[in-house]
């Protein structure tokens, strides 16, 4: 592939209705994109869906991405580019930046755009691309409310909008009622927690509370950086612990189960696979069919993520070896007040079926994009 040059352009994102986790209520992001551009004038299109401060771990945040983006990972891109005559492949892609450690995110948006030009360039859908054979699968919302009433409300809708799993933010204090209370109105509902965090040693035998409200999953109590305190108190739990904050890569899966193992509690893990968290989709797959391997349970979650970001998960998780209905939707549909693809994403009964199209399977809105997007970064090739 022979880029002719790649922008970094940032858009002001609005929920539609406020989002609370343990760490705080969001109600807009500043999201960066990166945009690639090829000698031939195509486009490809990726998203570094990041919250607008640290909270939720290292680097998840719009300056660190656009720091390692223009400090490290596009010139890197850049020279190997110059080198080769070009970028063969998302592989050689990955090497060109692969000694700047972390930085996930901001990695995760450059690949998704080489997706993206990779698919347009073969002319197939996303899914195909990643050797998906899913067309169809139930997915999950994911309410982040502030009382038991409002994720009651939250609750109500998604049911009534057909959704068949739901999840629920909690936090010390707000754990026990708000489940319960969902628990009683749905009880044969697929229901799971995520703590984002926000316990510690001394405070998260509270969760053995909801150990016997038949939850899919407890999602990382403890530390945002932890596997080895969470492997320990796994085996307290009749109920799958789950990783989310703390796995960035296929090394990091493979520790967790390691010491799942070790613990006697491996028919007890799961992992949360976010592909921008893990620096891609290229690990985002490795990941995937190395827990189907042992035998550990896989969903994909999300970061309040744009339409177009959201398409792009929706297309993974056509993978076989994604197990259970992910983060996709939020409770009364679409997440934004105005996005960046033309319609919207739909998942009527909670179903999700996807087409056939090229790429992400969905029409990037160029137009609006345009209009609302700030340039921060460009750089020639
Ligand atoms: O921990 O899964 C999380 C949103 C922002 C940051 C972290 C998380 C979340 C969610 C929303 O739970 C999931 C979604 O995008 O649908
Ligand atoms: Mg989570």
């Amino acid at each position: 592939m022979k880029i002719a040059s790649v922008e970094v352009r940032q858009l002001t994102l609005e929920l539609r209705a406020p989002f609370t986790t343990s760490f705080g209520s969001y109600t807009s992001f500043e999201r960066p994109f990166v945009i690639v551009t090829t000698t031939d004038g195509r486009r490809g299109v990726g998203e570094a869906p990041v919250l607008s401060d640290p909270a939720y771990k290292p680097e998840a945040d719009p300056p660190s991405v656009l720091a390692s983006l223009q400090s490290f990972i596009l010139p890197s891109v850049a020279t190997v580019h110059a080198e080769h005559g070009g970028i063969e492949s998302v592989a050689s892609l990955r090497a060109s930046y692969r000694w700047t450690k972390g930085a996930v995110f901001a990695k995760s948006a450059v690949e998704a755009a080489f997706w993206d030009l990779e698919a347009q360039e073969k002319q197939l859908p996303l899914w195909k691309l990643w050797g998906g054979e899913r067309r169809s699968f139930p997915v999950g919302v994911s309410i982040g409310g502030k009382t038991v009433e409002q994720v009651l409300a939250r609750a109500d809708e998604a049911v009534g909008l057909g959704f068949t799993r739901l999840k629920v933010k909690i936090w010390p204090g707000f754990d026990a009622e708000p489940v319960q209370a969902l628990r009683r109105r749905f009880p044969r509902i697929q229901l799971q927690v995520d703590a984002n965090s926000s316990y510690n040693l001394s405070n998260w035998q509270a969760l053995k509370g909801l150990d016997d409200l038949d939850l899919l999953l407890i999602e990382q109590p403890l530390f945002d950086d932890d596997i080895v305190e969470h492997s320990q108190i796994a085996p307290s739990f009749k109920t799958p612990i789950c990783l989310d904050e703390s796995i960035h890569s296929l090394r990091d899966a493979q520790a967790a189960m390691l010491l799942w193992e070790r613990n006697d509690a491996l028919d007890r893990l799961i992992i949360n696979i976010k592909p921008p968290r893990v620096s891609g989709f290229d690990e985002a797959i490795a990941v995937a069919k190395a827990c189907r391997a042992a035998g550990v349970k896989t969903w994909i979650g999300g970061m309040l993520d744009s339409a177009w970001g959201k398409a792009f998960n929706l297309n993974f998780n056509s993978l076989a070896e994604i197990d259970l209905p992910g983060d996709h939707f939020s409770p009364s549909g679409p997440y934004f007040k105005d996005d960046i693809i033309h319609g919207a994403l739909a998942a009527p009964n909670g179903v999700y079926e996807l087409s056939d199209r090229v790429s992400a399977g969905v029409d990037f809105d160029w137009e609006r994009f345009g209009h609302a997007s700030r340039l921060v970064y460009r750089q020639e090739f």
